[in-house]
């Protein structure tokens, strides 16, 4: 069979992407045309989101690959798009060639998606690498697709499923994601700490953490981890083959298990990888000895979700975590000669103005080359902030993520995530404490390394997004200058009392 897998198009860019730390290749596609490839069925790949293929050019790109089958990953922000995606390709290429969806939006809401958007045949709902494989096999022989394990249909009227599909137990014995079907010198990933440019790989799947806004129930029923010979071979082949020196471990979390990423460091230097790299990890899951092996090994940033350093919040967001562990794995990856980076989350829960300003006062005082502030929180579905947010009255129990979706005036999906914020600051003032956070600490470390990269990366957003950039710029001018302007993230609709 031919398959064509694909990022869907953005028709405009949204903020919520264009402020996401660059385009990374979609490996989760890669991981599925992998499988697909190993079988003897014929892939290809189509990253319309890096591309920024438009719609006309989308549905030329699929008069000339003539797939028998056609999978689109879909994440929620941008699902309006998604859909679109999938009812061009189905006027483009008619009824016979089936249009599966996969990714995280859709695997927390199959049913949702299936009722409301009749362009998608299949739904994928979790790991996608074998599902994918015995659905086409199954489609291939006119067999019955509902039958398949971890696969939503439309029957008729209705949607049925498969029985729930059990997640990968042995991940080495999945084939290296198909990079070669990527574009991979497009992607503009870059190391935060030198610019130079950088490459992405996972070592694991899944998290055991329970966090309120993180869709992970699906994916990380249980944690399965690459053993390091695996990652090393795959280290190997994206230094060897694709040339990059540097490398973002992608995982959830990155330092699970201590004792494989110490082996792993080992074999880095047994082979003698010269490369820098990345990892997130949760600031509960590391010891001082670990970061100083990882640092030399070539680790030259960390990331943590720290989220907050008022315990209250912490204690809401599930974290399991206390703020006196996160001072204490920001101040162990100083002295071992690593960079820090936090995500940080204002304006959630019951916080109040108070809350606020003793936490960014806590925030400033981490060591910490970037910490990236995000104010209130998207509802994804899928999250255990999804029914918190019902029984709480902020989102009405029978919301839908897809109905309306072909509505003009909800074309750009991105205003269309819902967000949760504090009922007890108003989000102007939530807006100028992040200011008063973020600015401080966001530029620590400037160099001519990432002024030249942000300036390739504006030039680039010029030409292909003019009208957006634009108006991003006079947005981030006014706000600089004290106004009220919002990222478009934020300015999507306050939902709730
Ligand atoms: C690294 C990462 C990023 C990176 C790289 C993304 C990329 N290209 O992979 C960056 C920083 C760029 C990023 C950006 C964003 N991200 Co992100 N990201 C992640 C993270 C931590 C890992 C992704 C990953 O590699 N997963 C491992 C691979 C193997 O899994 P996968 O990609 O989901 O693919 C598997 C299945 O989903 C399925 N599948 C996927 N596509 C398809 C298609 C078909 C046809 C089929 C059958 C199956 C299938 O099969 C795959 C293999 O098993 C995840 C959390 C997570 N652990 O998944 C969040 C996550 C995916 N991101 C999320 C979000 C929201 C975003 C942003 C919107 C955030 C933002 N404001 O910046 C953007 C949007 C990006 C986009 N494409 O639209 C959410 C998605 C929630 C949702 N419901 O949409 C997640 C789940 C985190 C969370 N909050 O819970 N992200
Ligand atoms: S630690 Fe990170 S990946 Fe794990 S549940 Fe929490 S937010 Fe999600």
């Amino acid at each position: 069979m031919k398959v064509l897998l694909a990022n869907p198009f953005v028709e405009r860019m949204h903020q919520e992407l264009a402020y996401a730390e660059n385009f990374r290749p979609p490996l989760g596609l890669a991981y599925c045309a992998a499988l697909l490839e190993r079988a003897g069925h014929a892939v290809e790949i189509h990253d319309a989101l890096l591309l920024g293929t438009r719609p006309d050019a989308f549905a030329r790109m699929l008069r000339r690959a003539k797939p028998d089958v056609v999978g689109l990953s879909i994440y929620s922000p941008t699902r309006y798009e998604s859909f679109r995606t999938a009812q061009l390709v189905r006027d483009t290429l008619g009824p016979s060639v089936p249009i599966v969806a996969g990714g995280p939006h859709v695997s927390a809401v199959p049913e949702d998606t299936l009722a409301h958007v009749e362009a998608i045949d299949h739904v994928v709902a979790g790991e996608g690498d074998e599902a994918l494989l015995e659905l086409c096999e199954v489609l291939a022989r006119g067999g019955d697709a509902s039958a398949v394990p971890g696969v939503w249909t439309r029957r008729g009227e209705g949607v049925v499923s498969g029985p729930v599909r059990p997640n990968i137990p042995d991940l080495d014995a999945l084939p290296k994601p198909a990079r070669h079907l990527l574009p991979m010198t497009r992607y503009g990933t870059r190391m935060p700490s030198t610019m130079r440019a950088a490459t992405t790989l996972l070592t694991s799947r899944g998290c055991p953490a329970r966090c309120t806004f993180c869709t992970r129930d699906w994916f990380s029923r249980e944690t399965r981890l690459h053993s390091p010979e695996y990652i090393v071979d795959e280290l190997e082949e994206v230094i060897g083959r694709w040339g990059f020196r540097g490398v973002i471990f992608q995982d959830d979390t990155f330092t699970l298990n201590k004792k494989r990423i110490a082996r792993l460091c080992d074999l880095i230097e047994e082979r003698k990888l010269r490369f820098e790299w990345l990892a997130t990890t949760r600031v509960d899951c590391l010891t001082l000895d670990l970061l100083k092996r990882m640092r030399s090994a070539g680790c030259r940033v960390v990331t943590f979700g720290a989220e907050s350093m008022n315990p209250e919040t912490l204690r809401w967001l599930h974290k399991g975590f206390t703020v006196e562990q996160v001072r204490r794995a920001v101040d162990w990856a100083n002295e071992a000669g690593v960079t820090v980076r936090c995500s940080y989350l204002m304006g959630i829960g019951d916080e109040t103005e108070e809350d606020l300003r003793r936490s960014i006062r806590e925030a400033r005082a981490l060591k910490v080359s970037k910490l990236k502030a995000n104010v209130g929180l998207s509802i994804y579905p899928g999250t255990p902030l999804h029914p918190m947010a019902v029984a709480a009255g902020v989102l009405p129990a029978d919301y839908s993520f897809a109905e309306g979706w072909r509505d003009e005036r909800r074309r750009y999906g991105n205003g269309e995530t819902p967000r949760w914020y504090t009922p007890h600051v108003p989000l102007e003032r939530l807006l100028e404490l992040r200011r008063e956070t973020e600015v401080n600490v966001l530029f620590t470390r400037p160099s001519l390394d990432l002024v030249r990269h942000r300036a390739r990366k504006f030039a680039k957003r010029l030409v292909r997004h003019p009208g957006e950039t634009v108006r991003h710029v006079a947005q981030f001018a006014r706000a600089a200058l004290g106004g009220s302007s919002l990222r478009s993230d934020d300015a999507s609709p306050r939902v709730g009392p």
